[in-house]
């Protein structure tokens, strides 16, 4: 199990962070501190925490657009993080992925991918390489609903269902792709496709974080006794806007009833329903703490040199265009 991720307080823990940690982060995104913008993960906490409460700190993930979630609940250092996000030479990747590209090859993260549905296949990959070398590891991927309708969603469950190897494929079902509502733009459902090539799925709450841990307990097992892939879709809900620029435009394309409906079932306090009311609010100031010194750490450290701008590009070290080494 992920370490830090045992008990029904580590759960409310993660979250609370992952939920600070954006919150954090728009603050920097409206600041200018952050430039770009992000696409906030507020609301689906429960899925990143409780699919990476059933992994083992040497299994691996992929993640998407969406993904500062998976990179925290997976454990990566939230100040590293943030100083990625705000393009700092101490961030994860030396500031040079940002937002959606943040790896952490050290907690077995490979990757957030900004090509909606592109991560699968690398976790398909890096699962054909667990199984050849036999090291046991499992492999969880995310993608949204919107990835459902990537041809490389499909050959990539059509790869691990023949090969059988030890992937868990993650359909976090927020209800939209952007502002397309999921029954607008997606034909039969992500249960279906998975039962189309004999994976076995269920569909979740992706609201209540045990039972997200629970169904991925069950798929992460399965893969470690060389059982196959599973799916599980987690229904859940993002409380804010697809990307920050949704704050500059207008956008009409659900109601305040419907996002009042959801947030009812915040995560966060079904889970904090789970704990003593003085434990939540001590692992909430402990997390403010967390956060406060990460963006100390992130808005103190430097900028990298521009003239190294191309350094990194190439995993051999080759000089990229002829620039600096
Ligand atoms: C291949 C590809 N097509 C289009 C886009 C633009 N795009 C970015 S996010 C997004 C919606 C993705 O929806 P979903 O997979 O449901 O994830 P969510 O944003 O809801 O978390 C789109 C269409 C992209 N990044 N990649
Ligand atoms: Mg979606």
């Amino acid at each position: 199990m992920t370490d830090g991720l045992h008990t029904p307080a580590d759960l409310y823990r993660r979250m609370r962070l992952i939920r600070g940690f954006e919150e954090l982060a728009l603050r920097l995104v409206k600041s200018g501190e952050i430039v770009g913008g992000i696409h906030p993960y507020i609301g689906e906490e429960a899925v990143a925490v409780g699919v990476c409460a059933a992994l083992a700190d040497h299994d691996l993930i992929t993640s998407t657009h969406r993904g500062h979630g998976h990179v925290l609940a997976k454990g990566s250092d939230p100040s590293r993080m943030l100083a990625e996000l705000a393009g700092r030479e101490t961030g994860l990747n030396r500031g040079r992925g940002g937002s959606m590209h943040a790896a952490d090859v050290a907690v077995g993260i490979l990757g957030a991918n900004a090509i909606v549905g592109a991560a699968a296949p690398i976790a398909v990959g890096a699962a054909w390489a667990a199984q050849r070398s036999g090291s046991g590891k499992v492999v969880a991927t995310f993608f949204g609903d919107g990835g459902l309708n990537q041809g490389v969603l499909l050959e990539a469950l059509n790869l691990a269902a023949l090969w059988q190897l030890p992937v868990l494929f993650v359909c976090e079902n927020n209800g939209y792709a952007t502002t397309m509502p999921t029954a607008t733009g997606v034909a039969g459902n992500a249960v279906g496709r998975a039962e189309a090539f004999g994976i076995p799925a269920v569909t979740v709450d992706g609201m209540d974080v045990e039972v997200v841990r629970d169904a991925a307990v069950l798929a992460a097992d399965r893969a470690r006794r060389a059982e196959g892939p599973a799916l599980i879709e987690a229904m859940t809900y993002r409380f804010g806007p697809h990307h920050t620029m949704e704050f500059r435009i207008r956008l009409s394309y659900r109601t305040q009833e419907e996002i009042d409906e959801w947030r009812r079932r915040d995560p966060l306090d079904i889970q904090g329903g789970r704990i003593a009311a003085g434990q939540r609010a001590r692992l909430d100031a402990e997390i403010a703490e967390i956060l406060a010194e990460a963006e100390r750490f992130a808005l103190a450290s430097p900028r990298p040199d521009p003239a190294g701008a191309l350094d990194y590009l190439y995993a051999s070290g080759m000089v990229a265009r002829g620039g600096v080494a």
